[in-house]
């Protein structure tokens, strides 16, 4: 299969100096596979630590979060021009928590998605139905919506990787089982090539995140359009490992 398998590491708003330089200690110290594309996404305070004491190859750094302006007054805000400038050339948009929380809509997640790839990040863009949709069955309805304000603005898809994650499984121990998640995620491959064309659809890869550990991982290897994960508890710890070794 052409496409790099990718496993994610969001570590949400968790860590200090001394436990990321752990973490990052860890996968420095270890024989991770060269087919297993590695990114790691710490606090906007230690990017530039994480960027600084990284020494793999196949590990990159990301943001949880940027902005669609360029600079200016936009207090608190992260500058994709800074993220450039201390070398993350990730950042996660649209994740479950921004969108619940910080009350992100799907316009303003594809206007930072955009405005993002065109300074030249890759994008990690999260969509997922919440229990309720869930329950109502629009689950495929939520992520095309989803999915369709970024097809609205942007093109070329090649700097995208869309993770999947369901809201009720996030944090909460009780992942989707590798088949569900395979049927959302064929869905979801299928509209893309209907929006953005079969080839680009192709290449998109499609990760899974929502209570990923490291026991379950394995349990999606033969998933097809299972393409990695994206880790939130289960990557401050050193199962993480474990995962990026599930497809190996
Ligand atoms: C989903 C995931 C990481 P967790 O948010 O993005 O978190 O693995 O803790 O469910």
């Amino acid at each position: 299969q052409a496409r790099t398998f990718f496993v994610g590491g969001n570590f949400k708003m968790n860590g200090s100096k001394k436990s990321i330089h752990e973490i990052i200690e860890r996968l420095n110290n270890t024989k991770l596979p060269e087919n297993v594309e590695v990114v790691i996404a710490p606090p906007a305070p230690y990017l530039q630590q994480a960027v600084t004491e990284n020494k793999q190859k196949t590990v990159y750094v990301s943001a949880q979060n940027s902005f669609d302006k360029a600079s200016g007054a936009y207090t608190g805000e992260v500058s994709v021009e800074a993220l450039k400038d201390l070398g993350v050339p990730y950042v996660i948009l649209g994740h479950s928590e921004r969108r619940t929380i910080n009350k992100e809509d799907d316009a303003f997640i594809a206007s930072k998605t955009k405005f993002a790839l065109d300074q030249g990040l890759k994008v990690i863009l999260c969509i997922g139905e919440t229990l309720e949709e869930k329950q109502a069955n629009i689950t495929l309805d939520v992520v095309k919506r989803q999915l369709q304000a970024v097809v609205d603005v942007v093109s070329d898809w090649t700097n995208i990787v869309v993770a999947y994650e369901p809201v009720w499984a996030i944090g909460t121990g009780l992942a989707a089982t590798p088949s569900d998640a395979q049927d959302v995620h064929k869905q979801i491959r299928d509209f893309l090539a209907t929006v953005i064309g079969k080839d680009q659809a192709e290449k998109v890869r499609i990760l899974y995140g929502g209570s990923v550990n490291g026991k379950n991982a394995v349990e999606f290897r033969d998933k097809a359009d299972v393409d990695g994960f994206l880790v939130g508890g289960a990557s401050l710890k050193p199962e993480f490992v474990d995962i990026i070794n599930s497809r190996n």
